[in-house]
C-alpha cells in the first residue's frame, strides 16, 4: 500500500477514537530523543482541533537540555512506581519500536497499559505491532515525518506550534536531511513545516550549534581511547567518565556522531556504561546491523540500532558483540564479491 492509501485507510477509526476519548494519554520511549518528544509535543498540540478529551502527556526523565526548551515540554509528566495511573481511556505511543520501551512507564504500570486501547505511530523497522492500531511505516526517516504527513488526514491543520517539534524530530533523526535514507518528500515536509511557521533558527542553535564545554570534551576523551578492529571501530562511556565531565547520557551522543564521520570503517559502536549494565549504539553505512541488535534483544533501525544489555560490562559487552559485528561484515563483503 502506498502512503496515502496507508493515511486515508488509518484515519476514520483514528478520527473516531481521539474525538471520542474522555482522557489520552501520550506516551514515548525512555531517554527521549528529538522525534520522541518532537512527534509527543507536535501531537499534544494538534489534538485539541479534533478532540475534547483532556491530554496527559508523559516523558521519562530525564529530558535533555537540547530539547527542554521546545515549548510545552514543561506540561509532561514523568510516571513512576510513585504515581497513580492517570486512568486514561486512549493511549497514543509515539516513536516505540515496542512496549517495553516505554521504561518505568511498563514495568511499574505494566497491566494498566494493557487494559487501555492504544494506538501507534512509529517507523522502526523492528516495531512489534504491539497496538490496537498500529500506523508503522519502516521507510520513514523520522515518526514525526509519518505524523506530518497523517495530521491532514485527521483534519489538522499544521500551525507553527504544532510545525516547530515535528520539523525538530525531522532534523534530529535525519542529522539535518543528511542520512542515507533521506528522500525528496523529506525535503517536501520539511519545507511544508518550514513554511506553516516552525522555529528553525532556534533548533538550528538549540540543537545543532549549541554544546557544552565539558560535553565536547568527554566526546574527545573518547575518541581519544577510541580501539579498531578491522573494519569496526568502538567506543565506551563510562559512568567515571560522564562524572568527571559532568556530562548526562545523551551528550556522548556527541562522540558517536564524530566516530561516524571516520572514513573506511563498516561499523561504529559505542558502548554506554549505565547504572545497570550497558547500552549499546550500533551505526553503519553499509551492513544491517539491526540483525545483531535482534539477535540480542535489541532493535532499531537497518543501519542504526540499539541493544540495553543490563546484565554486561563495557568489557564483556565488546567480546559478546564484536564477533557476529565482524562475521557480518565478513558476510557482506562475500556477498559483494559474489554479486560483482
Ligand atoms: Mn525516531
Amino acid at each position: 500500500m502506498n502512503r496515502p492509501d496507508i493515511f486515508a485507510h488509518n484515519a476514520n477509526e483514528w478520527k473516531s477514537r481521539i474525538a471520542n476519548a474522555h482522557t489520552i494519554m501520550l506516551i514515548t520511549h525512555v531517554n527521549p530523543d528529538g522525534d520522541a518528544i518532537g512527534s509527543l509535543i507536535g501531537l499534544l498540540s494538534a489534538l485539541p482541533q479534533i478532540t475534547n478529551a483532556r491530554i496527559i502527556p508523559v516523558i521519562q526523565q530525564p529530558i535533555p537540555d537540547y530539547l527542554a526548551w521546545l515549548p510545552d515540554v514543561n506540561k509532561s509528566i514523568a510516571l513512576d512506581a510513585n504515581s497513580t495511573w492517570p486512568q486514561p481511556d486512549l493511549i497514543i505511543a509515539v516513536d516505540c519500536a515496542s512496549s517495553d520501551r516505554f521504561g518505568g512507564v511498563h514495568a511499574k504500570h505494566r497491566d494498566a497499559l494493557q487494559h487501555t486501547s492504544m494506538i501507534q505511530i512509529d517507523h522502526h523497522a523492528t516495531n512489534t505491532q504491539f497496538a490496537l492500531q498500529n500506523l508503522i511505516i519502516a521507510q520513514a526517516c523520522a515518526t514525526c515525518e509519518i505524523i506530518t504527513e497523517f495530521l491532514p488526514y485527521l483534519g489538522v491543520t499544521i500551525t507553527a506550534g504544532i510545525a516547530t517539534p515535528l520539523l525538530l524530530g525531522i532534523m534530529t533523526d535525519t542529522q539535518s536531511f543528511q542520512i542515507y535514507d533521506t528522500r525528496a518528500e523529506t525535503l517536501q515536509l520539511g519545507a511544508k513545516l518550514f513554511a506553516a511557521g516552525a522555529d528553525h533558527h532556534q533548533i538550528v542553535q538549540k540543537v545543532f550549534r549549541s554544546t557544552r564545554l565539558d560535553a565536547l570534551q568527554l566526546a574527545t576523551r573518547v575518541i581519544s581511547e577510541m580501539t579498531v578492529v578491522g573494519p569496526i571501530v568502538w567506543a565506551a562511556v563510562s559512568q567515571e567518565m560522564l562524572a568527571t565531565h559532568q556530562a548526562s547520557d545523551d551528550e556522548s551522543d556527541e562522540a558517536l556522531q564524530m566516530l561516524q564521520r571516520i572514513d573506511g570503517f563498516e561499523i561504529i559502536m559505542l558502548i554506554k556504561e549505565r547504572e545497570q549494565g550497558v547500552k549499546i549504539s550500533l551505526r553503519s553505512r553499509n551492513v544491517v546491523v539491526a540483525t545483531v541488535a535482534q539477535k540480542h534483544g535489541g532493535g532499531g533501525h537497518a543501519h542504526a540500532a540499539g541493544i540495553n544489555l543490563p546484565n554486561h560490562t563495557i568489557a564483556s559487552a565488546a567480546a559478546l558483540l564484536l564477533p557476529d559485528l565482524q562475521a557480518l561484515c565478513t558476510d557482506s563483503s562475500a556477498s559483494t564479491n559474489r554479486s560483482a
